[in-house]
């Protein structure tokens, strides 16, 4: 039987607008907890991590916060390490995007030293592979991807023993819709697997899904970093750089269950609710109700192909 290591990591240093702190006690609040369990899962609930409070400043070189960014991202690759140490599964829940950077640090770091291969979902409208000299806003939640590959200041690229923590050929970025123009040369230098809107409205999700999951066998450690603001924001209004056009509610279901049905889930990151924007709560509703599929509820009633 599994058991999750819930690690509230509350805080917005890494973005523009504020909010999303508040995000894993509405997630607590829409029932997580309780939903995780009836899905007969262990669950510790550690609590919300401390760190330095926002300072609210313009970017210094291209880079807002970024003292409180690497100490925030300390403090989850420490206690997303600690998870993994003792043998649970890690659940982060955000706080804004940046904060993947301190999680996946400490998952590959594992990954590379009990010699699993890593695969990491990373559920987004934005490609988050800003870097300080490209970014249009200086936002570090703008920047984990390629933080994670190695391209970003010393401090936040260097939490585990390897640097780059993450290689291109483990990640596939999924819903993506909103690319910077210097995003766009980096992802395609660095070759990285994308599975944008267009691509999804043209082959369909289940096609994209079955793509991004190939290889993944019982030796792979598979990571989902769940940015909410990846889901249409008709469904999820409460996320702080909302963009038109994403998957669908049915959409999301079949991307949940089809990671699910792998059964190699090893680790997750929910990130960037923003309930100060949010509607009665309910886009964390809509988070549970999305977890709860990935961990393996279903509403299949014919048996599986
Ligand atoms: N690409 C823009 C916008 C953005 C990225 N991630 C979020 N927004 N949430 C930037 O600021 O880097
Ligand atoms: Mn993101
Ligand atoms: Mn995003």
């Amino acid at each position: 039987m599994k058991t999750i290591s819930l690690i509230g990591a509350p805080t917005d240093v890494g973005a523009s607008v504020r909010g999303a702190g508040m995000g894993p006690d509405a997630l607590r609040v829409a029932g997580l907890v309780e939903a995780l369990e009836a899905r007969s899962l262990t669950v510790i609930d550690h609590g919300n991590l401390h760190g330095p409070a926002n300072p609210w400043l313009e970017p210094v070189n291209g880079l807002r916060h970024l003292k409180e960014a690497i100490d925030w991202n300390q403090a989850v690759y420490n206690a997303v390490e600690a998870a993994l140490a003792a043998g649970q599964m890690p659940m982060m829940l955000g706080g804004d995007h940046c904060l993947a950077i301190g999680s996946i640090s400490a998952i590959a770091n594992h990954c590379r030293k009990v010699g699993k291969k890593l695969r990491v979902l990373w559920f987004d409208a934005h490609a988050d592979s800003n870097l300080s000299t490209i970014s249009p806003t200086g936002n570090i939640h703008g920047m984990p991807v390629a933080c994670l590959m190695g391209h970003g200041p010393k401090e936040l690229i260097s939490y585990g023993a390897h640097t780059p923590a993450m290689l291109p050929s483990e990640i596939r970025l999924i819903g993506i819709r909103s690319v910077d123009e210097g995003e766009r040369r980096f992802i395609h230098e660095m070759g990285m697997q994308v599975f944008d809107m267009r691509y999804i409205d043209e082959h369909g999700m289940r096609a994209v899904m079955t793509s991004a999951l190939e290889g993944i066998d019982a030796d792979t450690h598979l990571h989902v970093s769940f940015d909410l603001d990846c889901l249409d924001p008709a469904i999820a209004p409460g996320v702080g750089t909302a963009v038109l056009g994403g998957p669908t509610y049915r959409e999301a279901q079949l991307c949940m269950e089809m990671i699910a049905d792998t059964g190699m889930l090893a680790s997750l990151d929910v990130v960037e609710l923003n309930p100060a924007l949010d509607l009665r709560n309910q886009t964390a509703v809509l988070a549970v109700d999305l977890i709860e599929s990935l961990f393996g509820k279903s509403t299949l009633v014919r048996l599986k192909d």
